[in-house]
């Protein structure tokens, strides 16, 4: 074999990159050497954690080109936060107001970069849907003709998707496939008729999703029925999932890729202990909607209590199937899963991921992450 020595630049790049977790510019370049030098705190993005060149897949880094490199380099730059304020709302999923026109139900919707708070001390830059985090709830009925518009005010590309939705392909908001990307500056109008059953659905960008959806572009979209519940749950509550990776006031998208795991997780955009409560009275029905926004896996368990699941995907399981009690459900990415229990016992009860790592801010040693209490009065 002939001996290539880009192979060891290659190498020795790629372990620096993934043992150190460095972090480097996509605009230099010119030589690695600028590239360090350019960044502005290679420090920052470092996740130390078990950092160890054993147990590192280093498989087929030795052919990776120039391109591939550079393109490994800006997927774990940080994020810019140039020319980006504080986000105007302080809460995500609020509901989102629309007006009738031509008898359609529309909506309004701008991406655009904000400084979101995930707990009073910890502040990320999230590419947001209103400037929020998740964006706004979009509560639509089975029947209802609705119009999303969407700005795109981010400083690349995006699109929309309405997952689970059953509508024309041309609404369905896959780049290059359904549409063309809407240009930063540019708006797309989505349309679709409601018709497929109530349920939890939610919408997210289809365009460079391992950066857009977990830095904030998500959000929910619940469908009610035309006729309304007999028997609906006396408390109905929203749970977003996603990750967050943050180092030295930086801002990473997170992903599942070494030197690039999240160190915060989110329910509702925010981490516990900023995750309000759930209060309920003794005996009441509480309904919560899992989504899994992010790229994890999360088991979520409730204590003292059983569960039914009663919605899996937006679909209702049909009574005949009903039944099962469980603990804990796994919501993998993309999922959601409609939960339901009586707060038969009064107390403080969490409902939190069962993987203990995604219940910690930052490796800490005390409670974070994905918990909330529900406070059964
Ligand atoms: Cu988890």
């Amino acid at each position: 074999m002939r001996f290539n020595p880009r192979w060891i630049t290659a190498s020795l790049f790629a372990a620096a990159a993934f043992a150190l977790g460095l972090v480097l510019s996509a605009q230099s370049t010119s030589t690695f050497a600028q590239q360090a030098e350019a960044t502005p705190d290679p420090m920052a993005g470092m996740d130390m954690s078990g950092t160890s060149a054993q147990g590192m897949d280093m498989t087929g880094m030795q052919y990776m080109s120039a391109e591939d490199m550079a393109a490994m380099a800006a997927h774990m730059a940080p994020i810019s936060s140039d020319n980006i304020f504080p986000a105007p709302n302080d809460a995500g999923l609020q509901p989102l107001d629309y007006v009738l026109e031509d008898g359609f139900k529309v909506f309004d919707l701008v991406a655009r970069p904000y400084l979101w708070n995930i707990l009073p001390n910890v502040q990320v830059v999230a590419w947001t849907y209103n400037g929020m985090v998740p964006g706004p709830l979009i509560r639509v009925t089975q029947g209802d003709r609705v119009r999303i518009n969407l700005r795109n005010e981010l400083p690349e590309p995006t699109t929309l998707h309405l997952h689970g939705i059953w509508l024309e392909w041309n609404m369905d908001g896959m780049p290059h496939v359904s549409q063309p990307p809407i240009e930063p500056g540019q708006s797309f109008t989505y349309e679709f008729e409601v018709d497929q059953p109530a349920g939890t659905y939610w919408y997210h960008s289809h365009y460079h999703e391992d950066f857009q959806i977990g830095l904030g572009l998500h959000g929910a979209l619940i469908i009610d029925p035309a006729t309304p519940e007999e028997n609906p749950p006396d408390v109905d509550v929203t749970l977003m999932i996603n990750e967050v990776r943050t180092f030295g006031g930086l801002t990473f998208a997170s992903m599942p890729m070494g030197g690039m795991e999240p160190n915060y997780f989110t329910l509702n955009g925010k981490s516990y202990p900023n995750v309000p409560p759930i209060v309920v009275e003794q005996g009441q029905r509480i309904r919560i909607r899992f989504i899994a926004a992010g790229q994890f896996l999360h088991p979520m368990h409730l204590h003292g209590h059983a569960f039914e699941v009663v919605g899996v995907d937006g679909m209702p399981v049909p009574e005949n199937q009903r039944g099962i009690r469980m603990d804990t459900v796994t919501v993998a990415p993309g999922q959601r899963f409609d939960i339901e229990f009586v707060a038969a016992r009064s107390g403080p009860w969490m409902i939190h991921c069962h993987i203990p790592h995604h219940t910690t801010n930052n490796f800490s040693t005390t409670h974070g992450g994905l918990m909330v209490a529900v406070v059964v009065r």
